[in-house]
C-alpha cells in the first residue's frame, strides 16, 4: 500500500471528530508479528476455535467444495488457515490469495506453492473491500469457492459488510462462501479476548501510533496514550481505541493536533454475530444459506454460503 493512503486517512481521522481510522493500517510488518502473537494467546478463543472447527470438519468442506474447485481467500494474511482444507481436498485446482500487504503476501504464497507442487497459486494483491476484478476462471464452469476465516467480516460496517457479500455472490456465482464469523456470547469472555494479560493487545494496538512515527515522521508519544477495548453491547461490538491519558499535542506530516485527556482515537469495531443475523445478512445480500458448523460452546461459527448462479 502506498504511504500516500496512510497519511491522508490517518490526517483525515484526526481532523474529525469522534476520531476513528480504519483498522487496516494495524498490519505492518511489526503489527502483522504481533497480530500472529495475538492468535496464540490463552484468551484469544478466536483464531483457536475456528482451526478447530476447519480441521474437525475439513473431510465434509472439502466434499463441498468439490474437486478442482478455485478457491478465494479474501484477507489471505499469513495462509495458515487453507492448508487444513487443501490438505483435504482431494485434487486441488487453484488457489487465489487475496492481500492488500504485497510482501507478506508474496513470501506466504512462496512458501505454500512448495508444499502444495499441484496446486496453481496465483496471488492477488489488492483491497478486497473495494471493487475487485479477478482473473478469469481456469475453465468454463469451474467452480469457485470464497473463503473469508478469521471474523474479519466484523471488522466493516454493516453496510461495508453487506457490500462485500453482494460482490462475492457476484464473484462466486455458482459457487459458495466459507465464512468465519465470531458469534455473540457473555462479554467477560470478549472482554478477556481484547485485554489480554501480557499487553500484547495493548501492544497491537500502540503499534499504529509507533508506525505513524516511523512512517510518516510523526511525534506520538507512545507513553502519553493507553489501550482501550470494551464490549459496547448495545452495537453488539468490541471497540478499540487509544486514549491520551493527557492534554497533548501531535504533529503528523507538518500538521498539529490536540488531545484532551482522555480523548481517544478509535482503532477497530468487531462486530459479533448470531448465526441467525449473519445468514439474514447473506440473504439479504443474494446468498442462500447451507451448512453452519460451530463448536459446542457455540463461540464461533463457519457458515457455508451458496452463491446462486
Ligand atoms: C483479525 C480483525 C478478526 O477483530 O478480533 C485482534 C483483530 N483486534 N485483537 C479481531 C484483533 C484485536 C481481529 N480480526
Amino acid at each position: 500500500m502506498p504511504h500516500g493512503e496512510f497519511a491522508r486517512d490517518l490526517l483525515a481521522a484526526l481532523a474529525k471528530r469522534p476520531r476513528q481510522l480504519s483498522p487496516k493500517y494495524f498490519y505492518d510488518a511489526a503489527g502483522s508479528a504481533l497480530f500472529d502473537r495475538i492468535c496464540e494467546l490463552p484468551e484469544y478463543y478466536l483464531t483457536r476455535c475456528e482451526l478447530g472447527l476447519l480441521s474437525a470438519h475439513a473431510p465434509e468442506i472439502a466434499k463441498h467444495m468439490g474437486a478442482e474447485a478455485e478457491i478465494v481467500e479474501f484477507g489471505a494474511g499469513s495462509l495458515a488457515k487453507i492448508r487444513l482444507l487443501l490438505d483435504a481436498v482431494r485434487r486441488p485446482g487453484r488457489y487465489l490469495p487475496i492481500d492488500i500487504s504485497g510482501e507478506h503476501l508474496a513470501a506466504a504464497a512462496r512458501r505454500l506453492q512448495q508444499d502444495y507442487p499441484l496446486l496453481e497459486v496465483l496471488p492477488v494483491v489488492a483491497d478486497y473491500t473495494k471493487g475487485l476484478r479477478l482473473p478469469p476462471r481456469v475453465r468454463r464452469g469451474s467452480r469457485r469457492i470464497g473463503f473469508f476465516p478469521g471474523s474479519t467480516i466484523g471488522n466493516l460496517r454493516s453496510d461495508e459488510a453487506l457490500r462485500f457479500l453482494k460482490q462475492a455472490a457476484v464473484l462466486l456465482r455458482g459457487g459458495a462462501l466459507l465464512l468465519g464469523a465470531d458469534l455473540v456470547k457473555a462479554p467477560a469472555v470478549l472482554h478477556a479476548a481484547y485485554n489480554d494479560a501480557q499487553g500484547v493487545t495493548a501492544a497491537f494496538n500502540l503499534n499504529l501510533l509507533a508506525r505513524a512515527n516511523r512512517e510518516l515522521g510523526a511525534n506520538f508519544d507512545p507513553a502519553g496514550f493507553a489501550h482501550s477495548a470494551f464490549y459496547n453491547a448495545g452495537l453488539q461490538r468490541v471497540e478499540m481505541h487509544l486514549m491520551s491519558l493527557r492534554k497533548q499535542d501531535v504533529s503528523v506530516c507538518g500538521r498539529h493536533f490536540e488531545f484532551a485527556e482522555g480523548e481517544t482515537l478509535h482503532t477497530e469495531n468487531s462486530y459479533k454475530f448470531t448465526i441467525d443475523s449473519l445468514q439474514a445478512l447473506a440473504t439479504h445480500a443474494g446468498l442462500r444459506p447451507g451448512p453452519v458448523w460451530t463448536d459446542k460452546h457455540r463461540r464461533f461459527g463457519l457458515l457455508w454460503l451458496h452463491a446462486p448462479s
